[in-house]
């Protein structure tokens, strides 16, 4: 079993505990900014230093700004919302994205999301030592574009993050990286849709000799299920 610094787990478990806290705050007439000043005091309480980088809270529209972070806007009930955060332990940093629906899912949420799981887990499966960064994000990205949404998907696929939140190698079509064993990168599909809004999903991924591993946990609901074991759409 290749060797997995155990702060770089403590920083994944982090944040992974604070996205399963999301409901206990998380409501209806929150704003974004409230939400990611509560976000990051919890990081704090499960033993973060901070955050490992700005933490996105983005309702509604907001969802389609790929750099947005979290303004005043209050979360109202229909709104895609978007969090984009992790934790800084130590000197290690994790970086996890859930786009949750605050309340019931439409027919087009709920095919959004299943495209991106799909694009991600095509992306995930081809992850191993010695394939090149161009060849994952690639596969993400045929996934999208067969569905009619390749336009939609305005970045790219993943980074490599350990002590900074986007290493090299990135995983983009232009990349001429080569993923090693032991590099822990992110696999973050996302659709984006003037006037609807966006969707992103984002987990973090060791490379091993033979293959990967799949570091965070998280399960990928779509609604904000105060059962913190739930799963599907
Ligand atoms: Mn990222």
């Amino acid at each position: 079993m290749l060797d997995f610094h155990r702060d770089f787990k403590k920083a994944i478990d982090i944040a992974e505990k604070v996205f399963e806290e999301l409901p206990t705050f998380v409501k209806i007439g929150i704003s974004e900014k409230e939400a990611a000043q509560k976000i990051r005091s919890m990081l704090k309480k499960h033993g973060a230093k901070k955050e490992s980088f700005r933490i996105i809270v983005a309702a509604g529209k907001n969802s389609t700004k790929i750099h947005g972070f979290a303004g005043r806007r209050r979360i109202k009930k229909g709104d895609i919302v978007m969090f984009d955060f992790g934790a800084l332990y130590n000197t290690f940093r994790s970086d996890i994205t859930r786009t949750y629906i605050m309340g019931k899912p439409t027919k087009k949420h709920k095919k959004i999301w299943a495209l991106l799981l799909k694009a991600q887990k095509g992306a995930i499966e081809k992850i191993k030592a010695g394939t090149s960064c161009k060849v994952i994000d690639l596969t993400a990205r045929a996934i999208i574009k067969r569905a009619g949404y390749g336009k939609n998907f305005i970045h790219s696929t993943g980074h490599a993050v350990r002590h900074k939140i986007h290493e090299y190698p990135r995983i983009r079509s232009k990349s001429r990286g080569v993923l090693e064993e032991g590099d822990v990168v992110t696999i973050e599909p996302g659709i984006y849709i003037k006037g609807w809004g966006g969707m992103r999903v984002e987990d973090m991924v060791l490379v091993t000799k033979r293959g990967h591993r799949v570091l965070t946990r998280l399960p990928q609901t779509l609604t904000l299920n105060p059962s913190p074991r739930g799963r599907g759409i």
